[in-house]
């Protein structure tokens, strides 16, 4: 090699060495708080999602509190670090979406999951599953425990969060069906996703409604509040608490008797389809169009209803039967 090539092929290096090879995407799954059993498993998802994409590096991060003020906070700071994606699942169905609309302006593709935000502020809804179906099985489980005829509460997580809402929503239109009438639904309590207030709510009902059966909680911190309150001021058989709940937090409570059943989708694929659906968005194979069908990897694919919103799959119930089983995944 005479001298000039040489250090041509001298600087080709330098270069080479100084330029890392292509920057990883970054996509920013946002939950609506830390610490909770949930969103822990859905991020473990969204990490083996990255590992599959190869390209794709995972910013997790929530506010300490389900609020959307600690959200939006966040969502700015994102928008400044030239994230890719914001995979959201938002404490609240509006407050989000004008600073969701800024990082939209700004080119970074804004999906939301589990808990949505209006249409305006996103691409995309991920449902976890069917709203309706959720809230009639929500009902479901309650006669199964309570029988024809009774009073149930329902503790819910905060007052705001859409996804709750929603289902709480689904499950009035079910209760008003002739078939239910004898369940009468006597309080709705907010326990704010955050395991002492959950558990003072719980303790609420009791005082306030003696005669009160089931206590109904479709967010996975506040069954198992509940579930522990019911055990620790010896209700069991007295009043049965169901909902939405993880296995892994939930099986000591089927043992105790305070739970029969519960149900839950697996919140792993939850957490892994979101970001195989972010992933589209950002390679541009998915444009945010009704009626399009959006791949989510090995979990298979959902198609965009008319506010382009999917779902995923089925709530799967858990009872004596499965629960230790599928303690040891989430
Ligand atoms: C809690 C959260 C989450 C909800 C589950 C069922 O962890 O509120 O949004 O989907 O419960």
């Amino acid at each position: 090699m005479n001298k000039k090539l040489s250090l041509l092929a001298a600087a080709a290096l330098a270069l080479s060495l100084a330029q890392p090879a292509l920057a990883a995407d970054k996509i920013a799954l946002v939950v609506k708080s830390l610490g909770n059993g949930f969103f822990d498993a859905a991020h473990q998802g969204a990490l083996e999602a990255a590992k599959e994409l190869k390209d794709v590096e995972i910013i997790y991060t929530g506010p300490a509190k389900a609020t959307a003020e600690g959200q939006i906070e966040i969502v700015n700071s994102l928008i400044a670090q030239n994230v890719k994606a914001i995979v959201i699942s938002a404490n609240d169905p509006d407050a989000l979406v004008p600073s969701l609309k800024k990082a939209m302006a700004r080119g970074i593709k804004v999906i939301s999951f589990d808990s949505g935000v209006k249409k305006e502020g996103r691409l995309m809804q991920l449902n976890p599953s069917n709203s309706a179906l959720i809230g009639e099985k929500l009902v479901k489980m309650s006669e199964q425990v309570v029988g024809k005829t009774g009073e149930i509460a329902v503790l819910s997580a905060t007052a705001q969060a859409t996804n709750q809402n929603i289902w709480i929503a689904e499950m009035k239109k079910v209760l008003a069906q002739p078939a239910f009438a004898g369940l009468k639904l006597v309080n709705v309590v907010y326990g704010d996703d955050q395991t002492d207030k959950s558990y003072r709510e719980a303790q609420g009902l009791f005082k306030s409604y003696p005669n009160l059966k089931a206590i109904v909680a479709p967010t996975t911190v506040g069954i198992a509040a509940a579930a522990k309150a019911v055990q620790d001021e010896k209700k069991v058989g007295q009043i049965f608490v169901t909902g939405l709940g993880l296995p892994s937090e939930m099986a000591g409570h089927v043992k105790s008797g305070a739970v029969k059943s519960f149900a839950i989708w697996n919140p792993i694929d939850l957490g892994y389809s979101s970001i195989m659906a972010a992933s589209a968005f950002i390679k541009g194979t998915a444009k945010g169009v009704a009626g399009e069908k959006i791949s989510l990897g090995r979990v298979g694919s959902t198609t965009l209803d008319k506010d382009l919103e999917g779902a995923m799959a089925e709530p799967f119930t858990y009872d004596a039967g499965n629960v230790d089983k599928f303690a040891k995944i989430f």
